[in-house]
């Protein structure tokens, strides 16, 4: 093989190698590119926007509620907003959950990574039983359930 014929070949070479290496900076980036965005997309959550009047942001995932316990005062008007912190890819309850309370007539449902609100007057004191109905067990599982204090 004569000098020119190697020098061609390492050339070539070389070339390749540049080649692979930029190949490989692209798809490297893109990947780390989705990882970040679909860990973004999972881990951050835009805060509600702001309501008027006495509101209670409650969240819910498959864990439970922000909350176990909630006050609020008898005879003043209050607005529940309900998160879920769950997508649709769960499969129970596709991602919503509820925040009902029998004695009061409050039934809220939010939907997979949404909220839903609702303003009501407690009339009378007294500890009731807030609960999702909707996954993990519904009622009967105790995490998906909390109290509601009325005061006066
Ligand atoms: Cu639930």
């Amino acid at each position: 093989m004569g000098k020119l014929t190697r020098d061609i070949g390492q050339q070539v070479r070389r070339r390749e190698r540049r080649i692979r290496a930029a190949t490989f900076a692209v798809i490297g980036t893109l990947v780390l590119g989705a990882a970040g965005y679909l860990l973004v997309q999972a881990f951050w959550r835009p805060a509600p926007p702001p309501m008027a009047g006495n509101v209670l942001d409650i969240s819910a995932d498959m864990g439970g509620f922000s909350r176990k316990v909630v006050y609020v005062k008898a005879g003043e008007p209050v607005t529940v907003r309900l998160t879920s912190l769950d997508n649709s890819h769960h499969t129970d309850g596709g991602g919503r959950h509820q925040w009902a309370v029998d004695e009061l007539g409050v039934n809220i449902i939010a939907p997979a990574l949404g909220s839903s609100s609702k303003t009501f007057t407690p009339a009378r004191q007294g500890t009731f039983t807030f609960y999702c109905d909707i996954c993990c067990g519904g009622r009967a599982n105790p995490t998906m359930s909390g109290r509601l204090v009325v005061a006066g």
